[in-house]
């Protein structure tokens, strides 16, 4: 059986605040069409991708937070994205904001889910990174309040048989963590789906603001070779609400190389033929963990 899987990636544009649901899932659906025609099986579509991304506010009500957040998916508005899977026999990774009840109380968590081509869904994430801050900081230009408005992830890092291999799930700020691919690699993920929103402007160390793109690219080439995977990073891009947000979506090899990239800032499709026997050349050599791998002497890692 090939094991060759067709990948889309599927960046957006921005999305304004006062872009309902609807409209971004009808985008979204376009997407998925363009990528059939492509003769795509999977796309990845970006973190937060039915909203605009919200944590740069800072609300006093917890109903204008809540007001961005899924309580059930697929729900109303968000249905045709299922329907299409079916109807397309595409699969796709999605970012969202989910609002679950657990333990008698209200969640709220950064989550992706990756969703097969008969509309089910396979597998969920919930963000482990969660980067920025948790009071109002009124001198930055716009806020990055992950760390208030998300719990950090309670599952840890998963692995999932579906589209033919093993399938990993990851959100933006989990890209630059080294634990993130090598604990994804560790349970034989092949090909790692990763959305993004990246502001370009970074308040409180400026200096590297010209770096987001090199610093991007660096960290999941490297990720990807260190740990013979493919790794698909897709983009919330473009002027949002003001804020200029990250293009550059890719498909990376298990190499490192970057196969396929985003030119524009607006809604796009980038495919690539993902061979996901090539993680073999990388695993089966240069980074062969059971041969080469020394965790006797990484404790400190884990350590607190
Ligand atoms: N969404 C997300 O995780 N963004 C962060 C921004 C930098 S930290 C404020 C990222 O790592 O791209």
């Amino acid at each position: 059986m090939s094991r060759k899987l067709m990948v889309g990636a599927a960046q957006l544009g921005p999305i304004e605040r006062t872009e309902s649901r609807s409209q971004a899932v009808a985008r979204m659906v376009d997407l998925m069409h363009q990528a059939k025609a492509r003769g795509v099986q999977l796309v990845v579509f970006p973190e937060l991708a039915l909203t605009t991304f919200f944590p740069r506010w800072y609300f006093e009500d917890q109903a204008e937070v809540d007001a961005f957040f899924e309580r059930e998916l697929p729900g109303p508005e968000t249905q045709p994205l299922f329907d299409a899977a079916r109807e397309l026999d595409i699969g796709f990774y999605l970012g969202y904001g989910e609002l679950a009840q657990e333990d008698g109380k209200t969640r709220h968590f950064n989550t992706s889910i990756l969703v097969d081509g008969s509309g089910r869904i396979v597998g969920k994430y919930r963000k482990v990174h969660l980067p920025g801050h948790a009071e109002h900081e009124p001198w930055r230009p716009f806020q990055h309040l992950e760390k208030r408005y998300f719990e950090p992830g309670n599952q840890g890092f998963g692995a999932w048989q579906a589209f033919g291999g093993t399938m990993g799930m990851a959100l933006c700020n989990d890209r630059r963590w080294p634990e993130t691919y090598r604990m994804l690699a560790l349970q034989g993920v092949e090909l790692m789906m990763l959305g993004y929103n990246t502001p370009i402007h970074y308040p409180p160390v400026p200096e590297h603001d010209h770096l987001q793109g090199f610093h991007n690219h660096l960290c999941m080439q490297a990720g990807a070779y260190q740990n013979g995977m493919w790794v698909v990073g897709v983009a919330k891009a473009g002027k949002e609400e003001g804020c200029d947000l990250l293009g550059q979506s890719c498909i990376i090899g298990p190499t490192g190389e970057i196969m396929a990239m985003a030119s524009t800032m607006e809604d796009e499709l980038i495919t690539y033929e993902c061979d996901l026997d090539r993680t073999r050349e990388i695993r089966e050599n240069i980074f062969n963990f059971s041969l080469h791998r020394r965790p006797e002497v990484y404790d400190l890692i884990t350590k607190a």
